[in-house]
């Protein structure tokens, strides 16, 4: 057991004072800490949760860059982890947004005052974070918790990206340039940015630690979900008992079903984002409908040169 850190928000804003700072999208200020980009609010949780996070052995941290499946992940996690049983009437995906039940670590445990007492959390626990490989904290990576992380094409993840941040602009603001955001993007100045070496260090570790860490992506679990979920609660150590528990758990996971739950329409929990924002289209190459043929080809040669030669397709 680790102790509780201390207030979270208390020095934050000497911590960002000397760090590189941009504006993002018009929509916020991000600084640069650790070779990555965060919004300052995120910094003093994020160093917080890096010093004095103490993981158990049977904990599950969910991990990915922004807009690339985070719900979706929570959603199939929290079914085969705390509500496993398909004829079960109880579902607590109807009860509150995925987000609720498997926070988001910096965004909303060390952020919280007073801060939520994540010690007494059943076990197991299943908590999410954004933090890019390099800034976890040491005892995620030296014990036997298992950390799951989610990543997704580029092109659909920028477009995913600049929906939702035009989403949260005033009503009086115009919606942000789509080159613009490719190219901030592509310079990976956005939040958890860089997306290409934030997705490089976790498939790297995956592929050193395949026992520790399971690498999925979207585009898989959108074409083969069965084998994709299959895969997850094996690597969870919860294997599904039959086929039509698996049918059970993506239906409760789909995303029209989320979407359209009561909770999702109307319900709002991180910090006056509606819970409606994170269910969009969620399709495969919805990026064809936005990016114009040089802004493509920009994406598909910055993906060629940092994740191809990794031996990584997205
Ligand atoms: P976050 O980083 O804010 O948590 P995240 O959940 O990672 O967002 O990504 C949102 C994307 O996942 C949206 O994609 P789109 O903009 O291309 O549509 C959203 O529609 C999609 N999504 C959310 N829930 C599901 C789901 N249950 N199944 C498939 N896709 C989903």
């Amino acid at each position: 057991m680790g102790d509780l850190p201390s207030n979270p928000n208390s020095n934050n804003d000497e911590i960002h004072l000397n760090l590189p700072k941009v504006r993002f999208m018009d929509a916020m200020d991000i600084v640069q800490w650790e070779g990555f980009w965060f919004e300052p609010g995120l910094l003093q949780p994020a160093m917080t949760f890096r010093s004095s996070f103490q993981a158990e052995d049977d904990d599950v941290i969910l991990t990915s860059n922004m807009k690339t499946g985070t719900t979706w992940l929570k959603s199939l996690c929290l079914c085969i982890l705390k509500n496993p049983k398909p004829d079960e009437d109880y579902d607590l995906l109807v009860k509150d947004n995925p987000h609720f039940h498997v926070p988001t670590i910096e965004s909303t445990i060390y952020r919280t005052k007073p801060l939520i007492d994540l010690y007494k959390a059943p076990s197991p626990r299943l908590f999410h974070s954004h933090l890019p490989y390099i800034v976890l904290p040491d005892s995620v990576k030296n014990t036997d918790c298992k950390i799951v992380y989610i990543a997704r094409n580029p092109k659909d993840t920028l477009i995913s990206m600049w929906h939702y941040f035009n989403s949260i602009l005033h009503s009086d603001q115009n919606p942000f340039p789509l080159d613009k955001t490719v190219d901030c993007f592509l310079s990976g100045v956005h939040q958890y940015g860089p997306f290409f070496d934030h997705v490089l260090q976790y498939w790297l570790e995956s592929q050193k630690s395949p026992q520790k860490i399971l690498f999925l992506k979207y585009e898989e679990l959108k074409s083969d979900p069965k084998r994709e979920v299959k895969k997850l609660a094996e690597f969870l150590g919860k294997p599904f008992a039959s086929e039509e528990e698996i049918d059970k758990v993506l239906w409760r996971c789909s995303l029209e079903r989320l979407k359209n739950l009561e909770v999702n329409k109307n319900g709002s929990i991180l910090y006056n984002v509606h819970n409606s924002l994170f269910f969009r289209k969620g399709a495969v190459g919805d990026w064809k409908n936005y990016l114009m043929p040089e802004m493509e080809e920009k994406v598909n040669q910055t993906n060629r040169i940092k994740l191809e030669e990794h031996g990584l397709f997205l």
